[in-house]
């Protein structure tokens, strides 16, 4: 999808949040930026995930500033978790404001309704997904804090989904000329597979002629869920095509949501392209984790 299937006047589409719905259908909650520059979040609804989508004919959920001053600068990137415990969607999306990106969260069960939890890791924090089910009793979130001069990826817990806290580091940026040097953050929320839960994560590579997003793979402990057993020598998934290389910004790939076929492995990425289009690629969950052990060194 580009801009030019959107209902209503938008600069450009990208990075979708995706889930299955339980009549089979796909819906995506798409980034929309405005031609001010600023993101709202936009449902895109197919009964194939692939054609036909029928996207609502304005924002579905916008920035709120007068009661949420975090989104002053729109709201980018949603990650969904279905909690069955709940019997609820929660999305962590991010909320820009002039003191940078935080974290914030929202309740719904038909993506038409929207419960804002509000602002639940302050800036500078981005990249956020829930873990669908308590561990040791508490919620999980996996989170993204800015911090210099690397960004890693940590993880931190709740009671209640208000209050986080207990963070910890999980996945540690590499250095020097690694693909995931310096800087990076979740991709679409962990997998549960046998092996553990499978990450995808993105890598923003500086290079002299800018920066390249790509996406690679790590698998952490079921059990343990603060400890990764494996994480890739490689990326997985990176620009190829004309729509990844150019765009508004270039080189970029960037998976915030999926979708799993009911035979259990057929996985469908769906993924913002150059921050401007979104694309969708296919694969099987049991071959990426085969290409993860004959790709990775131990852990962090
Ligand atoms: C990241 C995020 C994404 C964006 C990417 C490339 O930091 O802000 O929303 O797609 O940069 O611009």
């Amino acid at each position: 999808m580009t801009a030019a299937d959107w209902p209503y006047s938008v600069n450009s589409v990208f990075n979708p949040g995706a889930v299955l719905l339980e009549d089979g259908s796909t819906l995506l909650l798409c980034r929309a930026e405005d031609h001010s520059g600023l993101s709202h979040l936009c449902v895109a609804r197919s009964n194939d995930g692939v054609t036909d989508w029928k996207i609502d004919p304005e924002p579905t959920l916008s920035p709120d500033p007068t009661n949420h001053p975090e989104e002053l600068w729109g709201i980018e990137d949603p990650r969904i978790t279905f909690l069955p415990e709940i019997k609820k969607y929660v999305v962590a999306y991010t909320a820009y404001s002039p003191c940078g990106t935080g974290v914030s969260l929202a309740l719904t069960t038909d993506f038409r309704h929207f419960e804002r939890l509000g602002l639940v890791m302050q800036p500078l924090n981005k990249d956020a997904a829930l873990l669908p089910r308590k561990i040791g009793g508490l919620w999980a979130m996996i989170h993204r804090p800015q911090c210099w001069p690397e960004s890693h990826i940590w993880i931190s817990s709740s009671p209640d989904l208000k209050h986080w806290g207990t963070p910890r580091m999980i996945l540690p940026a590499r250095l020097g000329p690694w693909w995931d040097a310096a800087k990076i953050g979740l991709s679409p929320p962990p997998i549960e597979t046998n092996e553990g839960w499978l990450m995808f994560y993105h890598s923003a590579r500086q290079t002299a002629s800018g920066t390249i997003y790509r996406v690679g793979l790590a698998l952490f402990d079921l059990g343990c869920h603060q400890t990764c057993l494996k994480r890739s020598n490689s990326w997985i998934f990176g620009p190829e095509a004309d729509y990844e290389r150019k765009g508004d910004v270039a080189n970029v790939v960037f998976p915030c949501g999926y979708v799993i076929e009911a035979d259990g492995d057929t996985i469908r990425l769906y993924y913002g392209c150059a921050d401007t289009s979104i694309a969708l690629a296919t694969g099987s969950i049991g071959a990426a984790l085969e290409w993860l052990h004959q790709n990775s060194q131990p852990g962090t």
